[in-house]
């Protein structure tokens, strides 16, 4: 990362505080806060203008400028918990539920998005993924004449996302008396840290959108993007209200990856009237391995032209990928005419209603897939991977629908009605169902609208509760139906924390394996692990330890829980400890071992095995030095 790091300047985020975010996820406030790094790659929303009032890039300006903004950085606050030189805060409302806590990686390379290329978004990919378990969630301010472009290929090079990606960027540069760019930078940031939303989206004027369904629709207005085929994901006026239901969540166990290479051979052709032949054939030549085919209406091509369909078919049979999108602003391709009909008859796939951003990029990703062959990229196209597309009818709503038969007795109709009941009746049945294990119970909870991460009063989802509980099958079932092992409940407790906190040593492998990553203050982790020690409770200890906790965590008073395992006498707990790499010469702040502290109570057994530990350490490094 350090080499797409901004320059180091004391008024700007740089490599230093980066570390002091990973060492140190939280701050010890009541608050809990939401960590989010923010990809700075240029764009209207940070040029200033030069002399000539031309709008540019300056490298640092923008950062320079954000710790001056009091919207954009609460200086008393960030002092206060971080010092001078820590990570900008927003400062608080009284709707917020964070405290958003934001870190700017500059690129170097600022630029106008019509600059960007695949290069470019490989790098962001890669930059989310080192720093991918430090952050709740990640911004990209990005120009807007290429945004939907770089919004749809991180939706793909994305794989199985457990957090909230978004891009976005303004019309207006931030700092201009007049401009969107604050409302869309300071809109993100608080989505990003306090929603649980693990998609690629794209925020702009007052609408969160999925990002592979964007296109830039106007040159001029603050409402740029629209998502032609796709509702809002949510929307940001007083409230910000999330559409739960529209989430797309990988059902997989997999855990979080970036696949971090592009087919650059592919193309975007579009349809005219009377285009010729020879121009198609040159299009179609090697080395293109896939083409975007733009053609009219619901999918259609003109049937009086066997020139062009010979075109199309000599390279379909070559192996080149023809993708078949409608040129229309809305609307799905299908082969409902005859003249569709014949595209399809000639080897060229339906891309359903994706959007040509959507459609090329997804291409890009599909044929660099080297495991694939191509039949399965023909089909991988034709397959909602990221919520790209809709394939067959969009689904609406069943008259079945529980929330809506419930509303109906109660005699509730407005939309904001059903949103508020459906908050409060799914959380709730979702952790019955766990409780009673009742997997059946919560598939049918999931067809009848249930989002399955959605979170109760306190921030807890069915994840969490069933980690508590304890039953692997019911883990299991939940992760397979989408449920986020990221969420941090309103006492800032992940899944994995309550799998730690209740002993669930298989569903915390789980966990992991499925990109589940210990988080949480160091202090407060000693703490606990210290507490576990005193009492002898090694199989807390073993749970931190399967988590990755450091088992030489300190306490406040600088002890570990060898300490405490020595001070309590608890032999086993002790052997536990030394087995997994605790350090006995650990001293504490009034400069005592575990040892020591032993010797002093008299706690016979431990003072015996430390003594051994001690003298075998001894030997050991004796017996080094000979060698
Ligand atoms: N030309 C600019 C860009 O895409 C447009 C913008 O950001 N509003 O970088």
């Amino acid at each position: 990362m350090s080499r797409l790091l901004c320059e180091s300047h004391a008024d700007i985020n740089n490599d230093e505080n980066m570390e002091s975010v990973k060492k140190s996820p939280t701050g010890l406030t009541n608050k809990p806060e939401g960590r989010v790094l923010v990809l700075y790659t240029g764009g209207t929303i940070g040029m200033v203008r030069n002399e000539e009032g031309v709008l540019v890039p300056i490298a640092n300006a923008f950062i320079k400028n954000l710790r001056r903004y009091p919207q954009l950085h609460d200086r008393e606050y960030a002092e206060k918990t971080f010092g001078a030189m820590g990570p900008l805060v927003l400062p608080m409302t009284a709707t917020d539920n964070r405290r958003v806590i934001y870190n700017v990686l500059e690129y170097s390379n600022l630029c106008d998005s019509s600059n960007m290329t695949m290069d470019e978004w490989i790098r962001i990919a890669n930059d989310i993924k080192e720093s991918y378990e430090y952050f709740d969630g990640f911004v990209i301010l990005h120009g807007t004449d290429t945004l939907s472009y770089t919004a749809s290929a991180l939706s793909f090079m994305l794989e199985s996302l457990g957090k909230i990606v978004i891009v976005t960027g303004s019309q207006m540069p931030i700092f201009d008396t007049r401009s969107d760019g604050l409302d869309n930078f300071l809109a993100s940031l608080v989505i990003a840290a306090n929603y649980s939303i693990p998609e690629v989206c794209v925020f702009f004027g007052t609408n969160l959108l999925r990002g592979n369904r964007t296109s830039k629709a106007s040159a001029s207005s603050f409402e740029a993007f629209h998502s032609p085929n796709f509702p809002p994901l949510a929307t940001a006026n007083i409230k910000i209200e999330v559409n739960y239901r529209s989430i797309f969540r990988s059902c997989n166990l997999e855990k979080f990856s970036v696949h971090a290479s592009l087919n650059r051979n592919v193309g975007l052709l579009r349809l005219f009237p009377s285009i010729t032949s020879d121009l198609v054939k040159v299009f179609l030549q090697s080395p293109i391995e896939g083409v975007v085919l733009q053609s009219y209406g619901m999918g259609n091509l003109p049937t009086n032209r066997d020139d062009i369909i010979k075109e199309l078919r000599a390279a379909t049979k070559r192996g080149v990928i023809i993708v078949n999108i409608t040129q229309c602003a809305t609307g799905c391709v299908s082969d409902a005419y005859e003249a569709g009909k014949l595209l399809r008859k000639n080897g060229v796939i339906l891309g359903f209603d994706m959007t040509p951003e959507a459609a090329l990029t997804k291409l890009a990703y599909v044929l660099s897939k080297h495991e694939w062959d191509t039949e399965t990229k023909r089909q991988m196209m034709q397959t909602n991977l990221r919520g790209e597309l809709t394939v067959g009818q969009p689904p609406t709503l069943q008259d079945w629908d529980l929330v809506e038969a419930v509303a109906k007795s109660l005699r509730l109709s407005s939309t904001a009605e059903l949103q508020e009941l459906g908050s409060i009746l799914f959380p709730a049945m979702l952790s019955a169902a766990v409780i009673r294990r009742d997997i059946i119970k919560l598939e049918s909870l999931q067809r009848y609208g249930a989002d399955i991460s959605q979170a109760n009063a306190d921030g807890r989802t069915a994840l969490h509760i069933a980690c508590c509980e304890g039953d692997i099958k019911v883990v299991r079932c939940l992760l397979k139906m989408g449920a986020n092992i990221h969420i941090k409940d309103r006492f800032d407790r992940t899944p994995l924390t309550d799998a730690i906190e209740y002993d669930r040593h298989e569903i915390i492998k789980l966990l992991l394996q499925c990109g589940a990553h210990f988080h949480g203050n160091a202090l407060l982790i000693g703490e606990r692990m210290c507490a576990a020690a005193s009492v002898g409770n090694t199989k807390r200890l073993q749970s931190y330890l399967l988590a990755g906790a450091d088992l030489s965590q300190k306490d406040v008073s600088g002890r570990t829980p060898l300490h405490f395992a020595a001070l309590h006498n608890h032999p086993e707990t002790i052997e536990f400890l030394l087995e997994n790499g605790a350090d006995p010469h650990c001293l504490d702040i009034l400069g005592q071992t575990a040892a020591e502290l032993a010797e002093t109570v008299r706690a016979e057994n431990a003072t015996r095995l430390l003594a051994s530990s001690r003298r075998n350490i001894v030997v050991e490094s004796t017996a080094k030095s000979h060698t």
